[in-house]
């Protein structure tokens, strides 16, 4: 059995077994592939809540229930009943549960053929078209288990149980189809981790073995996937796996050499301490899969940091400068001629929370960070300080994961997460150093990983 990412499973990695840095064996062929994808447990031991490779992480989300997965177990109406004075529907299940519906919202997701398009599966009703204080003649349960409801318009609508169960209005509920379809449980991780891998041709053959690779990817954010060919287009099939690669002013996908009055610090063989691609876009790049054709002679290597992790990091130990960086906005600009001309300006939070302060984006690239500043004078040099506590925590060896690229090897990683850097390097006197990109979004990439969940469960 393959022992890979599964939803709901406590082994959330794929990996080659004890690869912290170790010799890596070419494995090509498919049945080699799949043995090689493991989760990271010792044999011969009970399933722990966590892999053992992920003892230093912490498991983080919005989710208090177990699974992703909600349960497929058919569910039955007992009895439904309107109630009049607060205008909503309340549905007793066979379990013994009860689920809320209010009338405007059952009215607006009338599933009969003139209020939904079919096809589309999409809402042919207009919101002028509306009763938004509508009230229902009958309210009852059908002999195949349905609910209809009779409008006092005279229409009629039916619904599935199934499909009311699922939209149920509860805390928990809407908790596990939000985890079902947003996958927003991560978890965070250190120089410790085991970076999950798999097979190139897998991922691109197999169903199973490409959903392990997007899963893994949402939750720890970063996969090797080894095995491609050295040669240009690599990064391009995987975006067509997925569905479209993101194109910026850097071209459909971009080649990361040291090149003659660069336009980029990336085009050099300096360093590129951690940071992320792109914050000079207000949305920046999702996904990035960078491929290496041609290694250096020496240096080179790639570092790696949990982001989200860093941020909750400095937020424990240094709140100050985490209030600072997730309130201040600082300038990122880039400008230069690649796909054609561009002169890029945003404004972004370093550390990127959303209402209720989780941290959902890191905006980090310190070689973009304009020298404009917009921040009263007096706010400076704390900006300063902040940045720098960040950035130190980010550089401590214990929280970074550093590897060398082998032609062949792709790394995809969540650019929204994970600050992603690379040592000095010196090319080979005949081949220079040469890694090929390109950039995706994660709604793509969750659309092809929700599109392959299903039918994974389908045939299984
Ligand atoms: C980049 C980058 C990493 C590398 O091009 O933005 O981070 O190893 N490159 O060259
Ligand atoms: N490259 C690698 O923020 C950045 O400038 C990231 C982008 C040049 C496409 C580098
Ligand atoms: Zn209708
Ligand atoms: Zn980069």
């Amino acid at each position: 059995m393959l022992a890979g990412v599964e939803e709901g499973s406590a082994h959330p990695l794929v990996i080659f077994p004890g690869t912290g840095g170790g010799k890596l064996k070419e494995r090509s062929t498919s049945a080699m592939a799949c043995q090689a994808l493991r989760a990271c447990r010792r044999p011969g031991r009970a399933a722990s809540p966590l892999p053992s490779c992920l003892t230093s992480m912490q498991l983080r989300g919005q989710q208090t229930l177990g699974s992703a997965s909600l349960p497929l177990a058919q569910h039955s109406v007992r009895n439904v009943q309107a109630l009049d004075e607060k205008r909503m529907m309340e549905v007793e299940w066979e379990d013994g549960g009860h689920s809320l519906y209010p009338f405007t919202w059952l009215r607006d997701n009338c599933q009969c053929p003139l209020c939904t398009l079919d096809s589309a599966q999409a809402r042919n009703l207009l919101m002028s078209d509306l009763d938004i204080h509508t009230g229902v003649d009958v309210v009852e349960v059908t002999n195949d288990n349905k609910v209809s409801i009779a409008w006092p318009d005279q229409h009629t609508s039916v619904f599935d149980a199934e499909w009311l169960k699922k939209r149920c209005f509860s805390a928990a509920a809407r908790q596990a189809l939000k985890e079902e379809l947003f996958l927003n449980e991560r978890y965070y991780w250190d120089s410790k981790l085991r970076v999950p891998t798999a097979d190139y041709q897998e991922v691109l053959c197999d169903d199973k073995a490409a959903l392990d690779w997007l899963l893994a990817l949402r939750r720890v954010g970063v996969v090797h996937l080894k095995g491609a060919p050295a040669e240009q287009g690599v990064v391009a099939r995987l975006a067509e796996r997925i569905g479209y690669l993101r194109l910026t002013f850097y071209g459909h996908t971009w080649q990361v050499q040291d090149k003659h009055m660069a336009n980029n610090v990336a085009y050099t063989s300096g360093k590129l301490s951690p940071h992320t691609d792109y914050p000079a876009l207000h949305f920046a790049p999702g996904v990035q899969l960078l491929h290496c054709i041609s290694d250096a002679e020496e240096g080179g290597e790639s570092e790696m940091v949990d982001g989200f992790h860093m941020a909750e990091l400095l937020q424990r130990e240094d709140p100050e400068a985490f209030g600072t960086l997730t309130s201040a906005h600082v300038d990122f600009t880039d400008m230069g001629i690649d796909y054609c001309e561009f002169m890029l300006q945003a404004k972004k939070c370093i550390i990127e929370v959303d209402a209720a302060g989780r941290v959902v984006r890191i905006n980090y690239n310190n070689a973009t960070r304009d020298s404009v500043l917009d921040l009263p004078v007096h706010q400076v040099q704390p900006f300063y300080r902040a940045l720098r506590a960040y950035v130190d925590i980010i550089n401590r060896g214990e929280n970074m994961v550093t590897y060398k690229m082998i032609p062949g090897d792709v790394l995809t990683f969540d650019n929204w997460r994970l600050l992603h850097g690379r040592r000095t390097y010196r090319s080979r006197p005949d081949r220079s150093r040469h890694l090929e990109g390109a950039y995706m979004d994660w709604d793509e990439v969750m659309s092809r990983l929700r599109i392959l969940r299903s039918s994974v469960r389908g045939n299984s």
